[in-house]
């Protein structure tokens, strides 16, 4: 009996340590991928020579990319190969996209291998639809990609349409949904003669591969394809690249086993900490594949917030770039990317090997905290994007006390006059912020970080606002009216709201309240914190006109200072909402400030 226990025990801690271990290995695998923080997605292939156009016609459909020229433009497979002949290969060198890289201080490149087009950028033996057959070139675009990485320390990603193939004729394209789908024994034929063997070749014919992106950005049920298909494509490349990241997009959920990153939807971003490994694609015009009659491209502050505000939140950033039929990379995307390089060359070590502190409300109004290890230390870095006009950095969420503060200016740091009150601090800046971009004010404390994690955020000039978005309540429905302001929520009958909010100093605080009442009643209700108690009551309030002669209006948000409270002595309070009423109230925000 005892021994037959003692087996049990030693097969289950056994079992136990297993999966530690397994779980340890995947989080190890992504390491590199969690310290590296940003990328180049390049997008290159046959539609990257149409630019955008097709027998004198731009793309069709307002909103969709140069890459989906050959679906969206209707164009044959036959045409759509000729576009190879317009390729410069006098003048193409993959050398230079990894050298842009680098200047650009990115730690990876993702390439398109195969996008949904079906066209090969690698001399594959599967079939001929390539670019180096369809071109009539002996150059293999991804060989010297590869080359050039490993040259200059780049890891190599490899993109790969598995889902959507427009040249197979049982690969997957939306129009079967009107013509009728494929049947499942020519989608696995697909799958077996072109997904696998392909994948097979880029895994064994290009020295390691550090990831590779697939893309299908529906969860696989829904989709044509069987799950068995995506476990053998994940069989294979742990077969022959196990170190390789594959992310999910694949289209299964994002767990360790079969998922090591997840990817975001294209261009959005995070809106809170995540703890598994994640990254953001992004284009850095609207485009993917270079589009000529396109002139949107992201601002360099555009593409310092999506990095900034993901590594904010434990995620990175891929930026895309489209380069032309020759190889040239347009100079609105080299002219960003060199000046995004400049600045992570003076202020890298608030990005690589960063990561987020995980605060629920981890929203600033002047940009974004980021966190490393260093040592015995902690760095905790705060990139000013927008320089308080008080000159005055508030910085909310941690307990723990800094050695030093100290605003950075390259490599070189000037201390800081700061105070702290419980996890509020509040920084002395000088005047001129010292980046025209990003500046970075950098705190360091001994050990680990103590963090207050659900307080609310104290604004620029002082005042918290008390907003559905940052309350203790994980429940609340907030209503986006425009698609912008993301934080007032509908309340009806027996709401109870709670925010914490740490109050810096003893004194009356004033409390305002903004709402709109659409009934024809007044709405009552209350707020209160420990032994104090405001009622409120709030009044109809109007539609307002938001353009003339439109018939184009909106809800009216009114604002009503609604009391005072009392706080006898610093601390962390808690401010509670309640009401009973039945009729709904659109709750905008609460805002509490010292009123002297
Ligand atoms: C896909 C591709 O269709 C596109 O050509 C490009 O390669 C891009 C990186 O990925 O497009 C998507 C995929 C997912 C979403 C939007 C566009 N999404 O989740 O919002």
């Amino acid at each position: 009996m005892i021994r037959h226990m003692k087996r049990i025990l030693i097969l289950s801690l056994l079992l136990i340590s297993a999966s530690v271990r397994l779980f340890a290995q995947h989080t190890e695998k992504a390491a590199w991928f969690k310290d590296a923080r940003f990328g180049m997605f390049i997008h290159w292939g046959l539609y990257s020579a149409a630019e955008g156009m097709w027998k004198g016609e731009p793309l069709r459909y307002m909103n969709n990319y140069a890459e989906w020229l050959r679906y969206r433009n209707r164009v044959s497979k036959e045409e759509y190969g000729t576009l190879a002949k317009r390729f410069n290969w006098d003048k193409i060198d993959p050398e230079q996209w990894v050298l842009l890289a680098k200047e650009a201080g990115m730690k990876y490149i993702i390439i398109t291998t195969k996008h949904h087009d079906g066209v090969a950028l690698w001399d594959t033996k599967v079939g001929t639809y390539s670019l180096p057959k369809l071109s009539g070139s002996n150059r293999d675009v991804i060989k010297e990609i590869a080359a050039a990485c490993r040259k200059h320390g780049m890891k190599l990603g490899f993109y790969y349409s598995h889902w959507i193939d427009w040249e197979h004729p049982y690969g997957w394209n939306h129009q079967q949904e009107l013509s009728g789908h494929v049947t499942d024994a020519q989608y696995n034929q697909y799958w077996q003669e072109k997904v696998i063997l392909q994948l097979r070749e880029l895994m064994s014919n290009y020295g390691d591969i550090a990831l590779v992106w697939f893309d299908m950005w529906i969860p696989y049920q829904k989709s044509i394809i069987k799950k068995e298909q995506l476990l053998q494509v994940v069989k294979l490349i742990r077969e022959l690249q196990p170190n390789c990241l594959i992310n999910s997009r694949l289209g299964l959920p994002t767990d360790a086993d079969h998922v090591d990153f997840e990817t975001l939807g294209d261009n959005q971003f995070g809106s809170n900490y995540i703890a598994h490994p994640w990254e953001t694609p992004g284009t850095i015009a609207h485009s993917w594949g270079y589009n000529g009659q396109e002139n949107e491209w992201k601002s360099t502050s555009q593409i310092f917030q999506s990095l900034i505000s993901n590594v904010s939140l434990n995620g990175g950033f891929t930026l895309n770039i489209g380069p032309r039929a020759d190889g040239t990379v347009p100079y609105e995307s080299v002219s960003r990317l060199h000046e995004v390089g400049t600045w992570l060359n003076r202020y890298g070590q608030g990005i690589y090997g960063n990561t987020g502190l995980d605060l629920k409300n981890n929203h600033f109004d002047w940009g974004y905290l980021t966190t490393k290890k260093e040592q015995h230390k902690t760095i905790v870095y705060a990139h000013v994007f927008n320089w308080p006009l008080d000159h005055k950095l508030r910085i909310t969420g941690i307990k723990s006390r800094p050695t030093h503060v100290s605003l950075a200016n390259g490599k070189t740091l000037a201390p800081l006059k700061y105070e702290q009150q419980l996890s509020l601090i509040h920084i002395d800046l000088p005047t001129d912020q010292p980046d025209h971009y990003v500046s970075e004010v950098q705190l360091t404390f001994d050990g680990q970080l103590e963090l207050d994690k659900n307080t609310v955020a104290e604004s620029t000039f002082g005042g918290f606002s008390l907003k559905s978005t940052n309350s203790l309540n994980n429940d609340l429905k907030i209503v986006r009216y425009n698609g912008k302001n993301p934080t007032h929520a509908i309340l009806t009958g027996n709401t109870k709201i709670d925010w914490e909010v740490t109050i810096p100093e003893a004194g009356t605080y004033s409390l305002d309240f903004s709402a709109h009442n659409p009934t024809q009643e007044t709405s009552t209700f209350e707020v209160h914190v420990t032994g104090q108690q405001i009622k409120g009551s709030f009044a109809p309030t109007q539609k307002m006109v938001v353009e003339p002669n439109e018939n184009n209006y909106t809800e009216e948000f009114v604002e009503k200072r609604i009391g005072t409270f009392k706080f006898e002595k610093p601390g962390k309070y808690i401010v509670t909402y309640t009401s009973q009423q039945t009729n709904p109230l659109w709750f905008n925000w609460m805002w509490l400030e010292k009123s002297n």
